[in-house]
């Protein structure tokens, strides 16, 4: 599995998973609707807008396995998160089709997940429920993958990813934090693992608060090495210094939630 290409190679996460990929898949393609400003001179780069098909078509040609980042990550208007998310995920998932692609990572989010309450412990095979815009994309996201799988015989590893950082950065994320190199182990289990067909996964490193039940990833071989616990007090100390949410330190999905939220507050929603 030679020929890697990383979509939103000029994002924070594809900024830090192409130098940890780079040695691991020399080859390694990185592409973005604009080229990234600390580009090496040993990196290749291939710019292209993920709503146009014919670009997704070009940067796909000759490649085996895709890790796609690319799109709109935090909530945004519908007509942006249907250009980058809706058709820029569908156009992603039939180029791979189309060019041969043997296997896809797709980077869905917590959000896909985010209206369950944080005393929920849930799986990855529960009901989706998207918390925003972008929640209802990573679960199409999700969709689209099982769809190419089943009948295309795509090899498809969607990453509920969590927060990804060098720390937690306060209580929320002291539940999902995923340190780099984690996700970049999980991202080669998509990439490399025989026994793959199509998973779903939680993106996310050891850690004691979660709120995940992640036992499939650890099947395939999943070892994180990050510990939130390690990080508890700074993490709290930042906690003190955010206005109190109540619906958003309810919910796993955080600010996603409570950003527009007009519901009801009533018992049935907190359930
Ligand atoms: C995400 O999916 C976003 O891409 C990221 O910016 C964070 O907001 C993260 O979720 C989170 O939930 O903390």
């Amino acid at each position: 599995m030679a020929r890697i290409l990383l979509t939103g190679a000029a994002g924070d996460i594809g900024t830090r998973l192409r130098k940890i990929l780079k040695p691991v898949y020399p080859d390694l393609r990185l592409s973005d609707i604009k080229r990234p400003a600390d580009l090496g001179n040993d990196e290749t780069f291939m710019a292209a807008d993920l709503a146009r098909l014919d670009e997704v078509e070009k940067i796909v040609e000759g490649i085996d396995g895709i890790i796609h980042l690319g799109g709109f990550s935090v909530e945004g208007p519908w007509e942006t998160i249907l250009q980058s998310n809706i058709i820029g995920c569908y156009n992603l998932f039939e180029a791979a089709r189309s060019k041969g692609v043997k296997r896809v990572v797709f980077a869905s989010s917590n959000h896909a997940v985010g209206f369950y309450p944080r005393h929920h412990h849930i799986g990855t095979d529960v009901t989706v429920r998207p918390d925003s815009r972008y929640g209802v994309s990573k679960a199409f996201g999700e969709a689209l993958g099982s769809l190419y799988a089943d009948k295309h015989g795509l090899r498809v590893l969607c990453l509920r990813i969590g927060n990804v950082g060098d720390k937690p950065l306060d209580k929320r994320r002291l539940s999902i934090w995923v340190k780099p190199e984690d996700l970049a182990q999980l991202m080669r289990i998509g990439l490399e693992h025989p026994d793959l067909r199509f998973e779903i996964f939680y993106g996310a490193s050891w850690n004691e608060r979660a709120w995940w039940d992640n036992h499939k990833a650890y099947d395939y071989g999943y070892r994180p090495t990050g510990r939130a616990e390690d990080y508890l007090d700074e993490a709290m100390t930042a906690q003190e210094k955010l206005k109190p949410d109540p619906v958003g330190d309810f919910f796993q999905g955080g600010t996603f939630c409570s950003l527009e939220f007009d519901g009801d507050a009533g018992p049935v929603w907190k359930k």
